[in-house]
């Protein structure tokens, strides 16, 4: 779609047959993953809110696709399926939403803050543009820290700059911490990859009464980096997108500010009455719904029924295992609402 000097270099053909199927395995790991907590949620497992992701998986999966393990994300208030994608673990991240203690923030954070720094995960985010300016800290870090001084995470990746890569909606981009971010990020040249899913509203308002322009990439051009609009449903898309952002990032050439164009299947949050927007407008967004889109082309690879199938299999395989880990687990303990707060440790992790 719209292209502002952003050449793209990844082929996703290339990623091969055993790659695509693990990418569609987590299309379907994330939906699946929602829809189980969704129903959980109502028979009382979860006490906390859920926003969820369906519709947009693309975006994550796509954009994840591009980057290591060492890389880095923040994430959203939508953020279930930013975590699937960079590689999280469902059984901890079912945990969490039952408030239970080996849940990823302890059981004490619910869905708006899992972390796992292991996988290069800052977090999830309940302040709207909040974790722009988080990925622009760590950008900085890796770009100082090239060549690493410290050994790094994933072996045979010395001197290579790692990169951070930030999720957040259309809305975001009309805070002041989103422009203040991409304006230190373009100056200092930074390894970052700002990734905006475009779902037309924030909240119940649609995107074109809070911004005055269209076409959200274009505010790229203020801050000297490249911006552009693809369609974020369609994983082939995104990859190839991030892909080129990250190359880019990674030789010394600064950011990217990509849109993704999606649309969120179900309420801004779960229980949301959806009055500002009709049901004729959703239908027609489920007609390019990313999951069977992605399948299709899977079968147009020469990968069979019978092996997609089978990943569909695992996946429910793991929303099961997940909702039973999380129903044994032991709640998170009262006494021990303020441990971690100030600087010491749970379960390893340097709070
Ligand atoms: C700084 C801040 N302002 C307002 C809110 C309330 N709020 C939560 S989500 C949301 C809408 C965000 O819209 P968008 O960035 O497009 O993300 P989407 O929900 O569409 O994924 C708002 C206004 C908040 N959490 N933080
Ligand atoms: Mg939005």
């Amino acid at each position: 779609m719209a292209n502002s000097g952003l050449e793209t270099s990844g082929n996703v053909t290339s990623l091969g047959n055993d790659r695509l199927l693990e990418l569609y395995k987590q299309l379907v790991l994330i939906r699946q993953f929602e829809l189980r907590a969704i129903d959980e949620r109502r028979q009382g497992l979860i006490p906390g809110f859920i926003h969820p992701y369906i519709g947009e998986e693309a975006c994550a999966v796509g954009a994840c696709a591009a980057l290591n393990k060492d890389d880095f994300i923040t994430s959203t208030h939508r953020g279930h399926g930013h975590l699937i994608a960079k590689g999280g673990d469902v059984r901890y991240m079912m945990a969490e939403l039952a408030a239970r203690e080996v849940g990823y923030c302890a059981g004490k954070g619910g869905s708006l803050h899992m972390t796992d720094f292991d996988l290069g995960i800052m977090g999830a985010n309940g302040i709207v543009a909040g974790g722009i300016p988080m990925a622009v800290g760590a950008a900085l870090a890796f770009k100082m820290q090239t060549p690493p001084l410290s050994p790094p995470l994933v072996e045979g990746t010395e001197g290579r700059m790692r990169v951070a890569l930030s999720f957040f909606g259309d809305g975001a981009t009309n805070e002041g911490a989103f422009h203040e971010a991409l304006n230190m990020a373009g100056l200092w040249k930074l390894p970052v990859i700002f990734f905006c899913e475009n779902n037309l509203y924030g909240e119940g308002t649609p995107q074109n009464k809070q911004a005055p322009v269209a076409q959200l990439s274009n505010r790229a051009a203020s801050y000297a980096m490249p911006g552009v609009t693809v369609d974020g449903n369609d994983v082939f898309a995104v990859y190839e997108a991030t892909h080129a952002a990250v190359e880019r990032a990674r030789n010394g050439a600064g950011p990217t500010l990509i849109e993704g164009l999606t649309y969120r299947y179900r309420g801004h949050y779960e229980g949301d009455p959806q009055v500002y927007r009709s049901r004729q407008e959703v239908e027609e967004w489920q007609g390019r719904d990313p999951l069977p889109r992605f399948r299709r082309a899977l079968i147009e690879h020469g990968i069979s029924d019978g092996e997609i199938e089978e990943k569909e299999g695992e996946v429910f395989a793991l929303v099961d295992e997940a909702v039973i880990f999380a129903r044994q687990a032991a709640p998170a303990k009262v006494e021990d609402a303020l441990v971690g707060v100030y600087g010491d440790t749970h379960n390893g992790l340097v709070f």
